[in-house]
This record gives structure tokens, C-alpha cells and sequence, in this order.
């Protein structure tokens, strides 16, 4: 998943790895003239003991002075080139290089462009930008450790992004502090995935032994009531839904959450109309749904293939009711980026992922997974 993006990631380190690859060539060939100066020294230190041996060996024929003497000039020489091949030779190994700020610049503005391209919203690529320039500026690296340092960091400025403000809300953990029955109305343009999104999200709660109920709160849609339906009948989920289109949709709503209290059903889901948030009167309806429903959780799904489209939805939806988690469908055809750009845009925590359109298709959120596909 997301093999866009991660191709750009992966472009943006190997390109700095490179640059600093690229200077440690020129500074090896420097260490390596080095090297070959110490082994020449060495050749001469080993000829000095091997001189040393055979004054050992002349020993005996020696007067003390003497040997005294061609003792002290070989210790002498022989500790001096000790000390020096030392400290050169853990130069080599481990000296550190760091990423300057005229590394960083021309590679930052590449990776902006490249999650712009990848449907990262503009404002949204400038942040992560500007947080991977502040993590990495001016850090000592250890030269075989860039691309890990590197990588690091950039998944650290996402998660930045994506935990901010308790983004990474676990959905059974924040049921359990609610009343029965917990009601959420599904919010969103035409066409994102909402009712299909209820769908597979109902069975998710079946699945953990969970009842639901749902709201053909879509009563605008030719063909909307019947689709709901559907699923329903295919899930075992009960539908309370209208006699004929054009139905006040709240009412509906309202009757099954009526429906969910007499029944002790753990979840009222809502399905409701697509609209265009310049649509006054469905965005008006919206308004009617939630005074009346009085929902726990008014969930936007987006279609991340929409990209920047879908964080400017976001945006005035959240605005006309008030968003309090995203869904994003479709991720399974999108490049990703959606996602950054809706948390970070309306800063409300993105609770699951649409991954395909059968009804096991639907994963929680989980913010690291996330990055650690995003970035590898
Ligand atoms: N690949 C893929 N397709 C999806 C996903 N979620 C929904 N779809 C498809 O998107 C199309 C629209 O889905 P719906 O659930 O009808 O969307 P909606 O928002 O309810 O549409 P309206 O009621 O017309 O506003 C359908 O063909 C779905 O199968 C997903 O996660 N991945
Ligand atoms: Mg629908």
C-alpha cells in the first residue's frame, strides 16, 4: 500500500545518504593517501624493531651505553607512531558527518514537491517539510547511519502529525465509556463510501458480539433505501427505514434510535445523504439530523481518492456540524496522503480505513502502521 509515496520517501533519504556518501568518498580517498602514509611509517617502524632485534641480538658484544642508546631512539620513534596510527585509525571508523542546512534545503523542496504530487495537501506539505528540516538540520550522524537516522525522523514528524490532538482514538476503548445505545451518524459527499463504509463497519461490530441498528437516513438518493437494505438483509442487521422517498430523514433517525433504546442494541448507525457543502439545503437537512439524533460521533468518510478535494470537504463540514472522527474509504486505490492532509487539516482523529469493497474491507487506524507503510 502507498507504494507511491514511499517511493518518495525512499528518493528523499537515499538522495541525502548519497550526498553525504558522496563527500565521505572524497574524504575516504583523503583517509585512504592517510592510510597509506601509516603504512609507510609502519614499514619503517617495523624495519626500526627489526633493527631493534638484531641490536638484541649484538647484545652481548655491546657495551651498555651503546645499547642503551639504540634502545631509546627506537621507543622513542615507536611510541610516537603508536599514539598517531590510534587516533587516526578511529578517525576512519567512526568519525560523524553532519546533514547542513544547504544538504537539507535542496532535498526538502524535492520531497515537498513529490507529497504534493502525491495528493498531500499543499499547507500539509510545508508542515512535514518544515518538521523533518527541524529534526534533521545540523544533526551529527554517524556515516553508516544516515538513511536509519533519516528514516526515523520522518516517520517521527508524521506520527507528529497524526497524534496530534488524540488522533489516534481507539474506537472499542471510547464505546466503553459510552451509553447505550451509541449513535453515529455518517457524514459525506456523494459517492465517498459512506453506506458501504456502514456496512462493513456494522459487521466489524458483529464480529466482536456487538448489536447494531441502521437508519436509511438516506432518503434523497434514488435507490439509496433499497441499498441499505441490502446489506442489512445480507448482515442480519436490522433497517428501519421510510415507506417512500423524500421521507424527513431525521424522523427516521429518530425512530431508530427509538427502535435501538426498546431493543437494548448497542450501536445506532445512520446513513444520510451524499451532499456537496455547497448544497445549503442538504447541508441545512445535516444540521436537523444531528439536533435531532443527537449523535456520539458525527463521522466524515472521505474518499481518498479525491486527495485535496476531500480536505477541503472536510473542512467546511466541520465547520457547518462539527466533525468529531474521519473514516477515510478507498485507501486501497489512493497514494495515502489523503489521510495526512485530513488529520492535519481538521485535526480530528481518523478512527478506521476503508481497504476494499467487501465487508471485511475495513481496518482500524493505527497511526505507526500507517507511517511505517508510508515510509517503510
Ligand atoms: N475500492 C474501494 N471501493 C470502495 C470502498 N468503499 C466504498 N467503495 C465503493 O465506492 C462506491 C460508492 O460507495 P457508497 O457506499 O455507495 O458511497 P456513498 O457515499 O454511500 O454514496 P452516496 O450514497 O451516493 O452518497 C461503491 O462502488 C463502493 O463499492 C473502499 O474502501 N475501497
Ligand atoms: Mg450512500
Amino acid at each position: 500500500m502507498f507504494g507511491i509515496l514511499k517511493n518518495k520517501f525512499t528518493t528523499f533519504i537515499s538522495s541525502l545518504t548519497k550526498k553525504k556518501e558522496d563527500e565521505k568518498e572524497v574524504k575516504e580517498e583523503k583517509q585512504i593517501e592517510k592510510k597509506e602514509e601509516i603504512c609507510a611509517v609502519m614499514t619503517e617502524t617495523e624495519k626500526i624493531s627489526e633493527a631493534q632485534t638484531e641490536t638484541k641480538r649484538a647484545e652481548v658484544t655491546e657495551t651498555k651505553e651503546t645499547k642503551e642508546a639504540k634502545e631509546e631512539t627506537g621507543k622513542e620513534k615507536g611510541i610516537k607512531i603508536d599514539l598517531s596510527l590510534i587516533s587516526k585509525i578511529k578517525g576512519i571508523f567512526t568519525s560523524n558527518i553532519k546533514l547542513t542546512e544547504s544538504d537539507l534545503k535542496p532535498a526538502i523542496e524535492e520531497l515537498r514537491m513529490n507529497l504534493i504530487d502525491s495528493d498531500v495537501a499543499y499547507e500539509t506539505s510545508g508542515k512535514i517539510c518544515e518538521k523533518i528540516f527541524e529534526r534533521l538540520k545540523d544533526k551529527e550522524i554517524n556515516k553508516n547511519e544516515i538513511d536509519k537516522f533519516v528514516n526515523r525522523e520522518i516517520k517521527n514528524a508524521l506520527l507528529e502529525i497524526l497524534n496530534k490532538n488524540e488522533l489516534n482514538m481507539k474506537f472499542m476503548e471510547w464505546a466503553k465509556t459510552k451509553t447505550k445505545p451509541i449513535k453515529l451518524v455518517f457524514f459525506g459527499i456523494n459517492g465517498t463510501g459512506k453506506t458501504t463504509t456502514i456496512a462493513k463497519f456494522g459487521k466489524f461490530l458483529l464480529n466482536k458480539n456487538k448489536s447494531v441498528v441502521f437508519a436509511a437516513g438516506d432518503t434523497f438518493r434514488a435507490g439509496a433505501i433499497e441499498q441499505i437494505s441490502v446489506h442489512g438483509e445480507r448482515l442480519g442487521i436490522k433497517v428501519i427505514k421510510p415507506e417512500k422517498r423524500g421521507t424527513d430523514a431525521a424522523a427516521i433517525i429518530y425512530d431508530t434510535v427509538e427502535y435501538a433504546k426498546a431493543h437494548y442494541i448497542d450501536f445506532v448507525f445512520a446513513d444520510t445523504a451524499g451532499r456537496m457543502q455547497t448544497n445549503k439545503d442538504l447541508m441545512n437537512e445535516m444540521k436537523k439530523v444531528v439536533k435531532v439524533m443527537k449523535p456520539d460521533l458525527k463521522v466524515f468518510v472521505a474518499d481518498a481518492l479525491t486527495g485535496n478535494d476531500a480536505v477541503e470537504q472536510a473542512r467546511e463540514f466541520n465547520e457547518a456540524v462539527g466533525i468529531d472522527a474521519v473514516i477515510i474509504a478507498k485507501m486501497d486505490t489512493a497514494k495515502g496522503g489523503c489521510a495526512l492532509s485530513i488529520a492535519h487539516t481538521i485535526q480530528k482523529p481518523i478512527i478506521f480505513m476503508g481497504i476494499g469493497q467487501s465487508y471485511e474491507d475495513i481496518r482500524e487506524f493505527d497511526a505507526k502502521w500507517f507511517v511505517d507503510e508510508m515510509v517503510g
